[in-house]
């Protein structure tokens, strides 16, 4: 089974245009508390680099694209995100990192909790070493 698991929003395009909508467990499979994105990221630049004790998010690139690395601690997936009716869960002590960003991505990401620090696990070896208990 794949680690990455994709989730195809349908576009209600008419002819003005497209358009998404996110609806809490139907298109987005958990309570909404908090949505952030990530925009005019510099050129090069890699964000991420941890996990989450207990956070679920959908992540969206609404315009432009980025590529997610995610890792359980066995494996390692990349998965371009380039269509703002793509987006993927991640879920589980998994280990994630945004790479080459284009210059216009905004990297929507929809989250089940508030922001918590100490949700946060930053340092690789602990993630190995809890991720390889679970
Ligand atoms: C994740 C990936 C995909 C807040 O104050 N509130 C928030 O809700 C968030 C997400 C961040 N912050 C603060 C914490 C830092 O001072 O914003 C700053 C940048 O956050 P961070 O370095 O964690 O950003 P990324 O892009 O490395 O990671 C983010 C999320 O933090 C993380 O949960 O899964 O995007």
């Amino acid at each position: 089974m794949s680690l990455i698991k994709v989730l195809n929003f349908k576009p209600l395009g008419d002819d003005r245009g497209d358009l998404v909508a996110l609806e809490e467990l139907v298109d987005i499979p958990f309570a909404m508390k908090r949505v952030y994105y990530v925009f005019r990221t510099e050129r090069g630049v890699s964000r991420g680099f941890h996990a989450h004790k207990n956070l679920k998010q959908v992540a969206v690139c609404v315009t432009g694209s980025c590529d997610f690395l995610l890792d359980d601690g066995t494996t390692r997936e990349t998965i371009t995100l380039d269509s703002s009716t793509k987006g993927i869960l991640i879920e589980g002590i998994v280990w994630r990192e945004m790479h080459n960003f284009s210059d216009d991505c905004v990297l929507m990401v929809i989250a089940s909790e508030h922001y918590d620090e100490s949700d946060y696990i930053r340092n690789y070896d602990n993630f190995l070493k809890i991720a390889n208990k679970n």
